[in-house]
């Protein structure tokens, strides 16, 4: 066996997951869901529970004897770790440690634990561990107390032990450091994420002569395979949430003539941790200053609707509310749901249908994206040398010429021209140029 292999068994927590709700059940699969997101952190599944609560019970947020109920189930299943949807505040996670014997994290301290293991860039790495120390730290020092005395042969895990979910990134190490050492940390770190931003920024900035589109869409929705597809990029694209943490930009070509820049990012999810949406804001920088976004959509998931919902929530809160967005129902390959795909077609009959993975409909992607891109038409009159055949050979690739004409030694054009290609052709600089007016 090799080395790896045995580390990654280290991960393998057994554990219980719960969702509490108070009134209807949120979704048909709340748990579904949660489950993805635990076995992408290394965990195995062995229990879930879902709980109708009349009232959220302030110390153990599930009432007393429901969290009973768990600790005899986390020892008849030997669990290792009790995973809950629902956000507990930290004197709920002690209290419930208490009663179960085994360590509890909530779905944000998951979400952060996965981004934790999977970031790869400094810049990924960073913002993983300032949202981490302001999210996580706070609970982690919960267990220098009392889950010292809990760990056992067999039963629970110690507060320390290296790898399990909930302590990786800064976690163990920060245990032994006190307060003060942490609150620097936190201000170092927010300030070397600020230089990253601005030279980010910078560097967006200096692509501004090119058109960006970027892909926004709920995690495994398909972005990276569809940047893959238009691209030729390939970039890692998995089954599991959150298989992308860095943005990627690469070069697309959807017509001849035509190169935009094309940037994959991290996937969105209902309720993501404000924290992570705070320190993510410079990999967000990129649907932020984009001139278009593509929010790709699962239409194979069940919960489609309320992922589109959640989207377009963290889509506003980052201030993106305003901006054109195309809907592209990614996965329409899935036989099963050609009437999703029809229903979603109804509510939104600007989507484009496609199949990331099969190449299918990319064409009329393109040609929308090239719609966008053109913006409106506007009808120009120019004048240029016969010798200069570059502003000719630009309205010939990016718009139509109606007439040409030739006098005293001057080439005088007519042509049709997105509004968005006018900058390019400035550049050029035509001797002389009117835009006569625009059309429908
Ligand atoms: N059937 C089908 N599967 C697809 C299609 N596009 C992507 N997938 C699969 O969906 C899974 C997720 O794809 P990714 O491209 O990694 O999704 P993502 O949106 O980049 O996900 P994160 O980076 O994790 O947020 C992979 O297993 C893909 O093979 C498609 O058109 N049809
Ligand atoms: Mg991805």
């Amino acid at each position: 066996m090799t080395k790896s292999t045995k580390s990654l068994q280290v991960l393998k927590e057994r554990a219980i997951l719960v969702a509490a709700y108070l009134g209807p059940q949120r979704g048909p699969d709340c748990l579904d869901e949660l489950a993805a997101l635990a076995r992408s952190a290394g965990a195995i599944v062995v229990g879930q529970v879902r709980q109708r609560l009349r009232s959220i019970h302030p110390a153990t947020y599930v009432g007393r004897g429901k969290a009973e109920d768990l600790a005899q189930r986390a020892r008849q299943s030997n669990a290792d770790i009790i995973i809950f949807d629902n956000d507990l505040s930290p004197a709920q996670i002690r209290e419930l440690e208490e009663i179960i014997q085994r360590r509890v994290i909530d779905r944000s301290e998951l979400i952060l634990d996965i981004f934790a293991s999977r970031a790869r860039t400094k810049q990924a790495k960073l913002q993983v561990e300032l949202a981490q120390l302001e999210y996580t730290y706070p609970r982690l020092t919960r267990m220098w107390s009392h889950l010292d005395s809990v760990a056992g042969p067999g039963g629970a895990v110690a507060a320390g032990r290296v790898g399990g979910i909930g302590t990786r990134g800064p976690g163990e190490q920060q245990l032994e450091i006190d307060r003060r050492l942490v609150s620097r940390r936190i201000t170092e770190l927010r300030q070397e994420l600020e230089r990253i931003d601005r030279r980010k920024l910078r560097e967006i900035q200096g692509r501004k002569d090119m058109y960006k589109v970027c892909l926004v869409g709920y995690t495994n929705a398909g972005k990276s395979t569809l940047l893959n597809a238009l691209t030729g990029a390939s970039v890692v694209a998995e089954d599991r949430p959150f298989s992308t943490l860095d943005t990627r930009t690469r070069i697309w070509t959807p017509q001849k003539g035509i190169r935009i820049l094309v940037s994959d990012t991290v996937g969105f999810i209902r309720d993501l941790p404000e924290q992570l949406v705070q320190s993510f804001k410079a990999t967000l920088e990129e649907a932020i200053t984009a001139d278009l976004l593509l929010h790709v959509i699962d239409v194979s998931n069940a919960n489609v609707l309320s992922q589109i919902e959640a989207v377009e929530k963290v889509l506003t809160d980052i201030g993106c509310g305003g901006k054109p967005v195309v809907k592209v129902l990614n996965k329409a390959d899935t036989a099963v749901n050609t009437s999703t795909v029809e229903m979603l077609q109804t509510i939104y009959p600007e989507a484009v249908a496609i199949s990331a993975k099969l190449r299918i409909g990319l064409d009329r992607l393109a040609q929308v994206v090239c719609q966008h891109y053109a913006g409106d038409r506007v009808i120009l009159e120019l004048t240029t040398t016969p010798a200069d055949g570059r502003v000719l050979a630009y309205l010939q690739a990016h718009g139509h010429v109606v007439d040409q004409t030739y006098e005293q030694g001057l080439t005088h054009i007519k042509a049709l021209l997105g509004r968005n290609q006018l900058p390019g052709l400035m550049q050029l600089r035509p001797l002389q140029l009117e835009v006569i007016e625009p059309t429908a």
